[in-house]
């Protein structure tokens, strides 16, 4: 029998126990994972707490070495699915804050790509947040952007996008906003780790987010702004 399953998750202090969540997600244990959340949430851990030094912390590590050619798709793959699993039982708490509706967004990764983990904890947050989300998934078309705000009449359009090669699509979508005289209507944020703030600038974006935590923060700000500007 080997060292693994000789460990007894509920056993470890909560250092080791983070630790041991960073090895299971890199090992694309989804169990495991899910186990470790609830104890760490027995335990009082608060669930945003759990959610970024725990999974993000995790997945950063995945990341890293997915990178450097160290693991590939496959591995990935499972290590984003046991996130998943974690996520799915941070998500109702973080939704149950019982904040007041702010506004409503629609968020979806662009054409090309098909990440979304990155994408799905900005929905959650923002559901935490208060907010109304409307999540329309990966692999989206201008098409579908346009579809879904039209339908959904949001304050807000979220996209995301992880690859060099799909983050010029944003601004497809922003242009074709503008050419329909749509882009005032909404406030347009953009996220995902190959983007920077230059570039949200230059695609004419009106806010590029490093992280959930800095979309929920904007995404409140400008919220406030355009409540006052309706007052004044
Ligand atoms: C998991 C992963 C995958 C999984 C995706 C599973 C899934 N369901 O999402 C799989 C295995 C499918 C995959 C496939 C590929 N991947 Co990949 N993937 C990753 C990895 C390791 C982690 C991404 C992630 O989930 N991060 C965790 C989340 C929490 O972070 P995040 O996405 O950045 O999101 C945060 C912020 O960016 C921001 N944010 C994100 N979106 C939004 C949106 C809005 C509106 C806002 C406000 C904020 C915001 O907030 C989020 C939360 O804090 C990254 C490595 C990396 N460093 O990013 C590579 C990475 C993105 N992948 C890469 C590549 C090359 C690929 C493939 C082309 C590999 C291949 N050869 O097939 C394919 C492409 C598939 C496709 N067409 O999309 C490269 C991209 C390189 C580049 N510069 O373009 C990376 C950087 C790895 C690398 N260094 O080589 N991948």
């Amino acid at each position: 029998m080997s060292d693994e399953e000789d460990i007894v998750l509920s056993e470890l202090n909560d250092d080791e126990l983070v630790e041991q969540m960073f090895d299971d997600l890199y090992d694309g244990l989804k169990e495991e994972i899910e186990e470790a959340v609830n104890i760490l949430l027995e335990r009082g851990w608060v669930p945003y707490d759990v959610l970024t030094k725990a999974l993000v912390g995790g997945m950063t590590i995945v990341g890293h070495d997915f990178r450097d050619g160290i693991l590939f798709v496959p591995e990935v793959l499972l290590a984003a699915n046991a996130m998943k699993g974690g996520m799915s039982i941070l998500k109702p708490l973080l939704a149950e804050t019982g904040a007041p509706r702010v506004g409503k967004m629609v968020i979806g990764t662009v054409k090309g790509d098909i990440h979304d983990i990155g994408k799905n904890l900005v929905a959650m947050m923002m559901e935490g947040a208060g907010f109304e989300v409307v999540d329309i998934g990966i692999n989206n078309p201008v098409e579908n952007y346009l579809e879904a705000l039209e339908n959904e009449q949001p304050d807000i359009l979220g996209m995301s996008a992880l690859l060099t090669t799909t983050m010029p699509y944003m601004k497809v979508v922003i242009d074709t906003l503008v050419e329909q005289g749509l882009r005032e209507e909404y406030t347009v944020l953009v996220g995902g780790a190959p983007l920077n703030e230059e570039f949200g600038k230059a695609i004419g974006a009106d806010g590029y987010c490093r992280d959930a935590a800095v979309a929920v923060e904007m995404a409140k700000d400008f919220m406030s702004r355009k409540h006052n500007q309706l007052a004044g």
